[in-house]
């Protein structure tokens, strides 16, 4: 069976069985499950849902901090009538890494946590009974993982996670599990791109698939008219007087593939997809040719009791608020996504950053602070560091593979916050970039976002970016509180020096943000209050507006999210536009309001 990222669904040829509900899980507290063959099946298992996060069901703190293999196990069935085609299952993801065992035999691995894996069945299961599928899930955090950190040892014996990011370690099997048939001669691989005309759109498609029977592409228009069509692998549709997908009104076209042998049907597979054009132009990014100016947020998988499980119902809900408070898109910090997100996005027209988890690349627990400090420091010259770049670059592979056909991707986040003050940075830069840009048929713009060193002076890698994304505290982490006004006096040096650089690209403002407790009120503010989330905001906002070359703003973050415990944090980051309950804090509504008086493309107006 080949590998395949495209998303499952069911047609005349495929067929799609949710394995998600209550599996069989164990903790290996003294690493022993391997030896002891629970691959076989767990010897003393407690029951939990699929998909979720682990940690945050029990009340004993050895489990929401365990670290190092967990196990999950669970039966299905194998249709007998799918016999003679393939069958697989398919993980959402397992994060960070993971073994998949099949009635006891080792049927696949995969190393990253944010991705999509196949694992292939027919020399492992029975057809016409129940099979066993056991996994061990491995949150263990290094250099050489994506997200990067530390696997420490205490003296009682126990790991802990010290991660070199900001977010909590959550992991498991956080998306859906399906059970999936395939058949034998099937499409594997569907990418598109297109160019306007007049009024009409021409789509370059591409498939691959395993077999020797062309393809054949039908293209249908919301009300279900067929408006193109064309044969082959490889070709061009022409969409007469086309639809646009645009900004917040988004149009999505069926895309219906099929592999024929004379009448036969071999496969099919479906996508949804908006037809438009992204480009950058001087500062300007482009959608469709028209100028769009981004509003919005980093954000999190991040809810109550399920971790970053995903959840339909927060996601929706997340959408609701994003369009309540006019945003139009969001970056997905630190790490790929849940799919059916991306595919709400492009029901919905919202703009996705798309970011791989490439986060923690600066070695301090608390990557942030010591950034403010402006003390050298070198992450890309380690040991360590080829298998890093490959780590990294398969993840970007995947991300791209996975992510390509979307609308609402309009940009690929290669790196968060990475250290980029030391020479060794640029080699590793170079060949990140590069890589990423070979891969997308569309040819997105790529970027990255600066950490606070990472200064017009300081930075070495920014020359790689197509437009730059500044991650930026003014107001909380340098010169908070009464100090703002000094603040403010900083970030338009910053702004000053970047200008004098005469770029002549977009800049966004990816991170800004103040922590705040939304049980706190002070008159006059005070750093944590509600009032103060607001002046710092409006600061930001008055010299976002002096700058042209400011194309949006991305506020850190939409929700308050976990993290891991320590002094900096107060049972998680606040700085959540909303609460990690997704209701608004005071500057929900002055934001809604600025964003409200700003047209997709105000920078336009205003020249
Ligand atoms: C955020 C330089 C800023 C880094 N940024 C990363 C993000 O993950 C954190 O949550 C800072 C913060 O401190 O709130």
């Amino acid at each position: 069976m080949q590998k395949s990222m495209l998303y499952p669904r069911e047609t005349n040829c495929r067929r799609v069985v949710s394995l998600d509900g209550m599996w069989k899980f164990q903790l290996d507290f003294s690493s022993s499950g391997r030896t002891q063959g629970w691959e076989c099946g767990l010897p003393n298992p407690d029951l939990i849902p699929v998909p979720a996060s682990f940690q945050d069901f029990y009340t004993e703190k050895d489990i929401r901090e365990f670290t190092g293999d967990v196990w999950y196990e669970t039966e299905f069935f194998l249709p007998g009538e799918w016999e003679g085609k393939e069958a697989a299952l398919r993980f959402g993801c397992a994060t960070h890494r993971a073994e998949v065992y099949i009635n006891g035999k080792k049927a696949a691995v995969h190393e990253g946590g944010f991705t999509p894996f196949l694992v292939p069945l027919n020399d492992l299961a029975v057809f016409s009974s129940f099979n066993r599928v056991v996994v061990i899930v491995n949150n263990e955090l290094s250099n050489t993982s994506l997200p990067c950190g530390e696997t420490k040892l205490l003296s009682n014996g126990k790991k802990i996670s010290k991660p070199y990011f900001d977010f909590f370690n959550y992991s498991g099997l956080q998306r859906s599990v399906k059970l999936i048939l395939l058949p034998k001669e099937a499409i594997t691989d569907f990418s598109v791109d297109y160019r306007l005309q007049g009024e009409d759109a021409f789509v370059t498609y591409h498939t691959i698939t395993n077999g020797v029977h062309p393809v054949m592409v039908k293209v249908y228009d919301e009300a279900g008219v067929l408006v193109a069509e064309a044969n082959g692998n490889d070709g061009v549709l022409t969409i007469p007087k086309v639809r646009l997908w645009e900004v917040r009104n988004a149009y999505l076209y069926r895309f219906v593939l099929k592999i024929l042998d004379q009448d036969k049907i071999l496969d099919e597979y479906y996508e949804d997809i908006g037809v438009r054009t992204i480009e950058i132009k001087g500062t300007k990014f482009l959608i469709n040719g028209k100028p769009v100016y981004l509003k919005g947020f980093g954000k999190h998988e991040d809810s109550d009791i399920i971790g970053r499980g995903f959840s339909a119902g927060v996601m929706k809900r997340d959408f609701e608020c994003m369009k309540w408070i006019h945003a139009n898109s969001f970056r997905t910090s630190h790490y790929p996504y849940s799919e059916e997100i991306y595919q709400m996005a492009d029901r919905e027209g919202f703009l996705i950053i798309d970011e791989v988890a490439a986060v923690g690349m600066f070695e301090s627990l608390m990557n942030f602070m010591e950034a403010s400090t402006g003390k050298h420091t070198a992450f890309f010259q380690k040991e360590t560091t080829p298998e890093l770049l490959q780590n990294h670059k398969e993840a970007i592979r995947e991300l791209i593979e996975r992510d390509k056909n979307h609308a609402s991707v309009i940009a690929w986040s290669l790196l968060n916050e990475p250290e980029t003050t030391d020479e060794s940075a640029v080699a590793y830069f170079k060949e990140i970039f590069q890589y990423a840009k070979e891969l997308d048929p569309q040819k997105r713009p790529c970027t990255f976002a600066l950490i606070m060193n990472s200064l017009p002076n300081t930075c070495k890698c920014y020359q790689f970016s197509d437009f730059i994304c500044l991650n930026r505290y003014y107001g909380w982490y340098l010169k908070g509180g009464y100090e703002i006004s000094e603040a403010e006096e900083n970030l338009r040096k910053e702004l000053d020096e970047w200008k004098a650089k005469n770029l002549n690209i977009p800049f966004i403002f990816s991170e800004y943000g103040a922590d705040t407790n939304p049980a706190e009120h002070k008159l006059p503010s005070v750093m944590w209050s509600q009032e103060y989330q607001i002046e710092f905001l409006t600061m930001c906002n008055n010299v976002f507006d002096c700058y042209d070359f400011i194309q949006g703003e991305q506020v850190w973050n939409f929700a308050d999210f976990q993290t891991t415990e320590g002094i900096m944090r107060m049972n998680g980051n606040k700085k959540g536009i909303f609460t990690r309950q997704r209701q608004p804090k005071d500057a929900a509504y002055y934001l809604r309001e600025r964003w409200a008086s700003l047209e997709d493309d105000k920078k336009v107006k205003l020249e």
